[in-house]
């Protein structure tokens, strides 16, 4: 069993309820123990354009799946949430990354561990830090170090 961190995110179709529907849907997964989650952020969006803010989420599980496996599980509940996403880095009805799994550290054409800019997104860092604060990443860097330089304005914790 490892213990993975899930990013979650939205910014289509009710963004709280799409988040919603994939945290039941991880709890409800055979091969997943969702151990906690974070409180809702609204956020800014980061990428190209206009477009509504996000809200974001983080969720500690454990799993015996091997990361692939649980990545394509993953794409498998965005799939079911109808997920539409135009354009890279365009507005998205879900987005469900991988942050962490375990200290594992790969990269290949699918999947790279932990995510690539985890540690440049507050909409990341400060859900994570929400549930983990204690936390060291792999290369280790320390949670509450990035949570330092995080820029507070574009993350928000929702009621
Ligand atoms: N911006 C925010 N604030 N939150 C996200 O989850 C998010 N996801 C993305 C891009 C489009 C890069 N921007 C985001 O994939």
């Amino acid at each position: 069993m490892q213990t993975c961190y899930i990013g979650l995110g939205s910014n289509l179709d009710d963004p709280r309820s799409q988040i919603a529907r994939a945290l039941a849907a991880l709890a409800a997964h055979p091969s997943m123990e969702l151990v906690c989650t974070s409180s809702y952020y609204g956020s800014k969006a980061v990428g190209p354009g206009e477009q509504p803010d996000f809200v974001n989420a983080v969720a500690e599980l454990r799993t015996a799946l091997e990361p692939l496996d649980l990545l394509h599980a993953l794409q498998a509940i965005e799939q079911q949430q109808g997920r539409v996403r135009a354009v890279r880095w365009g507005a998205r009805t879900l987005d469900l990354d991988i942050l962490l799994y375990g200290d594992l550290q790969l990269s290949s054409s699918e999947l790279t561990l932990p995510h690539p800019r985890l540690q440049e997104r507050p909409f990341v860092v400060v859900p994570l830090a929400e549930i983990a604060p204690e936390l060291t990443l792999p290369d280790g860097t320390c949670l509450d170090r990035l949570l330092d330089y995080a820029s507070r304005e574009d993350v928000w914790r929702l009621e």
